[in-house]
């Protein structure tokens, strides 16, 4: 999604359509250009009304009109003056987050210049409460008067706007019946649909990246790895690996299957690269290790460690309080993976949050984590009524596996929502839920109060608390993946939280596709739960 800059703004104020106006176009090109700009915005918020804004002294002086500013010079509209806006909000069309001021959809509904048509200082004129302006806009054209008809209670100024009965003037003309953006030619409804920007009061616009592509191992460098000994040197996408006890078994069978090894652990990391760094790269890394295999006790490792090399990408947390981690390992690529592998990194838990805005996340996460009780049809049921309750909002979700025995849903969202917004808007979310089942679900924390029910863990969303990333692999035997699927499976009566191990998720891939892939490039705007 290209994000629009200032362009076609520039485009077009050099092709205006003067077809209207009787004078000619050049005369009033000329005297257009140069001056002070004006745009009314169409915005849908908790009502519709009519954003016009000018451009004075740096800033956007602003009204809000319900009924639109009209070439209609018999109608007289209400225009309540608001707050002054910044000027890089002139040609802003997109979408401002619920729960955010103004929250709902924009479209520059018309944009142009003005001059004053009887004072000299603008400033002064809305100060004294009436102001009379020539338009040159693109639906817009001749005089409009803007007066104040009292102070208003809670300091909101009301005004009246009025078109007067000039050449410009049409009478009965109604701006509801010229809906579509001058700069996209789309309407509200379609800015909503797909919005490419999006703007919020404290960061402005904010940007909406695309995803990159990353490379896997080749099938000469697996085969290497595979011919190497219990040790040597790798090469992979460039970069040389010592890697170190290939043999040694990290995993034990499980069902039949065979043992894997820290040479498999390896090879199916640089080999899963290309579906699973879309979900690592630009985001801080926690590491569950296991050197000595997964029936050993892991460790939590969040620092970089001192003997990384050099081209492994590290973010520095700024904010990192006494004895916490200050240095974060980044994946970036199937040698990052492999060197991760190599050093019995068998869980890679992503943050939520990208660099560098590490405080707005962008996912909202359910994890359905079952109890001893819970069966894996009180399972799939819990992951069902989550299912419809995100339908019913119009809310995208991902399932995927845990690969241990739970499910988890990840929720797509614009980084817009603090980590405590997005914990209570899954918890509202999973109450709704727990309510249709209150013998399946348990809302106590404590283990032992939970009586073997399930337990809606929304704790997760909060910085620096993680859950396992698509693909990663999981410290058990067997070495089960978690697996990303779609809704439908979940009817599939062998589905399980840890079917897919790293031995059979390439078959998987190949068989449905990167069912992932979509998250990576998804953003939504959660609606307000009540
Ligand atoms: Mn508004």
């Amino acid at each position: 999604m290209a994000r629009q800059q200032s362009e076609p703004l520039s485009v077009y104020r050099a092709k205006p359509d003067f077809a209207r106006t009787p004078e000619p176009a050049g005369v009033v090109a000329e005297r257009a250009a140069g001056l002070p700009r004006f745009v009314v915005q169409r915005h849908r918020a908790r009502s519709l009304h009519y954003d016009f804004r000018l451009e004075i002294d740096g800033v956007l002086v602003s009204w809000a009109v319900p009924k639109g500013i009209t070439l209609d010079p018999g109608a007289r509209h209400l225009a309540v003056h608001v707050e002054d806006h910044p000027i890089e909000y002139l040609d802003f069309e997109g979408v401002i987050p619920s729960g955010e001021y103004g929250g709902g959809d924009v479209i520059v509904w018309d944009i142009g210049t003005w001059e004053l048509h009887r004072d000299d200082d603008a400033r002064a004129a809305v100060e004294a409460g009436e102001i009379h302006l020539e338009l040159y806009g693109e639906k817009l054209r001749g005089r409009i008067v803007l007066v104040r008809t009292s102070r208003g209670r809670n300091g909101k100024e009301q005004w009246l706007v009025l078109h007067k009965r000039d050449d410009a003037a049409i009478e009965d003309w109604d701006p509801e019946e010229h809906p579509r953006s001058v700069l996209s030619g789309r309407t509200n409804d379609e800015v909503k649909a797909s919005p490419d920007r999006l703007w919020t009061r404290e960061h402005g616009e904010v940007a909406v990246s695309a995803p990159t592509a990353f490379a896997g191992a080749t099938d000469d460098e697996l085969a290497a790895l595979d011919d190497l000994g219990t040790k040597g040197t790798w090469e992979i996408g460039g970069r040389e690996l010592a890697l170190t006890n290939l043999d040694k078994v990290l995993f034990p069978q499980r069902d039949g299957d065979g043992a894997a090894t820290k040479r498999d652990l390896i090879r199916y990391y640089a080999s899963i690269a290309p579906v699973l760094l879309p979900h690592l790269v630009d985001r801080p890394l926690n590491l569950h290790r296991y050197p000595d295999g997964v029936d050993r006790k892991g460790f939590w490792q969040k620092q970089a460690p001192s003997y990384t090399p050099e081209w492994i990408p590290r973010w520095r947390n700024e904010d990192a309080g006494e004895g916490e981690s200050e240095t974060y390992l980044v994946a970036d690529s199937a040698a990052t993976l492999a060197w991760l592998a190599n050093h019995g990194a068998v869980e890679l838990h992503p943050w939520t949050s990208r660099i560098p805005d590490v405080r707005h996340p962008t996912y909202a996460l359910v994890d359905i984590d079952p109890g001893p009780d819970t069966t894996w049809d009180q399972l799939v049921t819990l992951a069902r009524l989550h299912r419809t309750a995100l339908d019913h909002l119009g809310v995208r979700g991902y399932p995927k596996t845990s690969g241990q025995r739970g499910i988890q849903v990840w929720i797509p969202i614009e980084p817009v929502m603090t980590f405590d917004e997005t914990r209570a808007w899954v918890e509202r979310l999973s109450r709704a839920v727990a309510r249709v089942v209150p013998d399946v679900v348990s809302d106590q924390w404590e283990k032992r109060s939970r009586g073997g029910r399930a337990r809606l863990d929304y704790t997760q969303n909060a910085i620096n608390k993680t859950l396992v990333a698509p693909y990663s692999v999981r410290a058990a035997p067997g070495a089960p993946v978690s697996m990303p699927i779609g809704w439908k499976e979940l009817d599939d009566t062998d589905l399980r939280s840890d079917r897919w191990t790293l031995r059979t998720a390439a078959a998987r891939l190949a068989e449905v596709g990167d069912l992932a892939a979509p998250m990576v490039s998804d953003r939504q705007l959660l609606t307000e739960l009540v």
